[in-house]
């Protein structure tokens, strides 16, 4: 028996349609050597099926057998018999016994958007990545009037020291509309954005006003000392030309209808645009809570919770000390942040919907976002029945409005059960991809920030690990889910890689010649570009941005420093990403490894992509069984590409033929 010719996947080459609703009728597949076993069975349930030869290619023969569809999840695995031998094949590969946790499983009716499935995705950090409309900057001491000094930075190039919450560097809307033809020609399809709703915070975790995009970002149009007299309260002229910047409807208006042209003008390039979720918590600043009083006093603007407890928002939130008014300090924050106030849903079935109506809003016209990407998503509310509930509630409001808007999860551990279907569409992938790369690429182990010196870490840990984690995605969530090397929360790739290098000078030609060796990353952008999901670039990674983590993760952009060579070889692999269609919804298979070396496959059923990643700093001859990928041993031409990393002088190379049969020779 060829135990290693045993195959079958999610994929809609092993399960058509791959993505079934209640009701259908699903071909299953699986594959085995050409004329090598007597019988081959689906089991499910009580069930033991015989399936048939549907057809026979590349050395192989596929097995078929069809199933109707239920409401139910449907949780299969397969039996294989050759003479005395059987043996199992289960998700996590071939057994002599099958467990149940580790059955195939198809969730009807579990879809996720064609368009995001392995889509190439670039988050921005809006205020950071470039300023198109200097009219609109925060100006130094703009935000007095919460008490914070608030500085507006002239020097695009300058990396502070500390990077302050309330430091602006004027990235804008019109800055994202200048630069999209950067990113079309650098191959991105989605924009992710960072929060652009109303907040006085460069992060914008801390939403002021979910139904307006920030006007620092959009537009101020009416930005006048006038008008001082109509708030008594406010003793000085800057602080309520101030406040209106970011309350008056004129400016609100003025931005959202700018925002509303950045989505056209993305969708007209067939692009498209995810915003980023946050409805754990608002900022104290929220007008619901208005604990910095913005909103008080000012006309069409109820009391806030904080000021008063005949608040029309009171049980937006849950305040401790419910004898405390006005001036209520005591109230539920995420991770006790006093700033991040937590949402009460469950004392409100006003602000359940009012968000519920948010989700709706942006993903609707005149905006037409492709939908969220979701904050702290499993922390909202305050049990995990409520949880769930909200997440089912949510999928459904943003769903009806825009079918094939996306909603995707923050989320670090298992993700398995919001993952059904009904609730998040997928995750930003920390288990199931950044992590154990990290730890693969740098022998940094979980946890910890050392790194053993010159040891890599173990491909059998990546290999495990990604197994493991892989398994909570099923396939409508792994195609989608996003694969990033760095991001706003944590240290950029190329710092993470030389963390010896100590502090690291600002960006792009500047770290490669500061000793920077960027080959690291290009190893891990290949591993990004060729592996299931959506690959995505944080701003700047691709020019050579380097960093600690949060805040000096949001360094500005380096227009015209950029590392050229860093940028190219991004083109050239998203190219590749783009150019076949197996990379985006096709098979994986681990094909060999050793200490410091890996390989996998990528294919359908005609054709196949080999990934070989060398992390030792010389050449070396692997045998590599490129048969199991279905490359024939007699049809060299069905060999498409072999990518070849090397830590030092990386190489793409694109080769036509096959050295030996079935072996290459690396
Ligand atoms: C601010 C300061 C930081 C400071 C922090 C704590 O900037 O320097 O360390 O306060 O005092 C937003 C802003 C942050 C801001 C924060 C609080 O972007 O700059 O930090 O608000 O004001 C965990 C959570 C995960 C969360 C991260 C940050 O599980 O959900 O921590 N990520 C989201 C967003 C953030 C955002 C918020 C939540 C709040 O993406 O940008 O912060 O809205 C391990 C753990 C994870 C942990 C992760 C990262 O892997 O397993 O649980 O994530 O590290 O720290
Ligand atoms: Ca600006």
């Amino acid at each position: 028996l060829n135990k290693d010719a045993l195959f079958s996947d999610g994929s809609e080459y092993y399960r058509c349609p791959s993505e079934p609703m209640p009701g259908d009728t699903v071909k299953i597949r699986f594959r085995t050597q050409r004329n090598n076993v007597d019988a081959v069975y689906l089991v499910y349930g009580d069930v033991r099926q015989e399936m048939e030869i549907w057809s026979s290619f590349n050395g192989f023969d596929y097995y078929e057998t069809q199933i109707k569809m239920g409401e139910d999840i449907f949780r299969y695995h397969f039996e294989v018999v050759y003479g005395w031998v059987t043996c199992y094949y289960t998700y996590q590969g071939v057994s002599v016994n099958s467990e149940e946790r580790t059955e195939f499983e198809i969730y009807p009716g579990y879809h996720t958007p064609a368009w995001a499935k392995g889509a190439v995705m670039y988050q921005i950090f809006v205020d950071r990545f470039y300023n198109g409309d200097p009219s609109n900057d925060v100006a130094t001491g703009e935000y007095s009037y919460i008490g914070d000094v608030s500085v507006h930075v002239d020097d695009w190039g300058k990396v502070p020291a500390v990077m302050g919450v309330r430091e602006f560097y004027g990235g804008d809307l019109q800055g994202i509309l200048d630069k999209l033809d950067y990113l079309q020609d650098l191959g991105v399809e989605v924009l992710y954005l960072n929060p652009v709703f109303v907040s006085p915070s460069n992060h914008k975790y801390d939403i002021q006003d979910y139904d307006y995009i920030d006007p620092h970002y959009g537009k101020i149009v009416e930005d006048t000392d006038e008008g001082i007299l109509q708030n008594g309260d406010r003793d000085n002229s800057h602080a309520w030309k101030y406040i209106r910047r970011v309350t008056d409807k004129r400016n609100l208006e003025a931005s959202n209808q700018l925002f509303a042209q950045l989505t056209e003008e993305i969708h007209k390039r067939g692009m498209k645009i995810i915003l980023d979720g946050v409805f754990n918590h608002c900022g104290s600043f929220n007008k619901w809570m208005d604990r910095e009083r913005i909103y008080e006093n000012q006309e069409g603007y109820p009391k806030g919770a904080y000021i008063s407890a005949d608040s029309p928002y009171r049980n937006f939130f849950s305040f401790y000390d419910q004898n405390r008014w006005p001036y209520n300090p005591s109230y539920d924050g995420w991770w006790a942040h006093d700033t991040l106030p937590k949402l009460n849903y469950e004392g409100s079935r006003e602000l359940y919907d009012y968000v519920l109506e948010i989700g709706k809003k942006w993903v609707s016209p005149p905006y037409n976002v492709d939908g969220w990407r979701l904050d702290v998503a499993a922390d909202l509310g305050h049990s995990n029945e409520f949880n769930h509930q909200f997440w089912k509630d949510f999928r459904k409001a943003v769903k009806e409005a825009n079918p094939e808007a996306i909603i995707l999860a923050e989320h670090y551990g298992n993700p398995e059960s919001w993952l059904m279907g009904d609730e998040w569409d997928t995750v930003m992938n920390y288990d199931a991809f950044m992590e154990p790369l990290t730890w693969f690429l740098t022998g940094m182990e979980k946890h910890s920030d050392e790194y053993r010196q010159d040891l890599y870490g173990n491909s059998d840990a990546f290999i495990g690990a990604m197994k493991n984690h892989m398994r909570s995605l099923h396939m409508s969530a792994f195609y989608t889910a996003m694969n990033e090397l760095s991001n706003h929360d944590h240290s950029r790739f190329l710092t993470r890689t030389n963390h010896r290098v100590g502090r690291i000078s600002y960006a792009g030609a500047e770290a490669a010649s500061s000793g920077i060796n960027p080959a690291i990353m290009r190893e891990a952008v290949a591993v990004q570009m060729t592996w299931p999901g959506a690959p995505t670039v944080y701003y700047g990674d691709e020019a050579g941005v380097c960093g600690f983590t949060d805040p000096d993760n949001r360094r500005t952009y380096p227009w015209g420093r950029e590392d050229q060579s860093l940028i190219d070889f991004h083109k050239v692999m998203i190219r590749i990403h783009k150019e076949y269609g197996f990379l985006r919804e096709g098979s994986l298979k681990f094909l060999w490894n050793d200490y410091q070396g890996l390989c996998y496959g990528r294919f359908s059923n005609d054709e196949q992509m080999i990934v070989i990643l060398n992390n030792r700093d010389y050449d070396r001859d692997v045998e590599i069984e490129v048969w199991q990928t279905g490359i024939s041993r007699l049809e060299e031409a069905t060999l498409k590409r072999i990518l070849l990393t090397y830590r030092d002088g990386f190489t793409t190379e694109e080769y036509s033929y096959i050295t030996n049969a079935g072996v290459i020779h690396v």
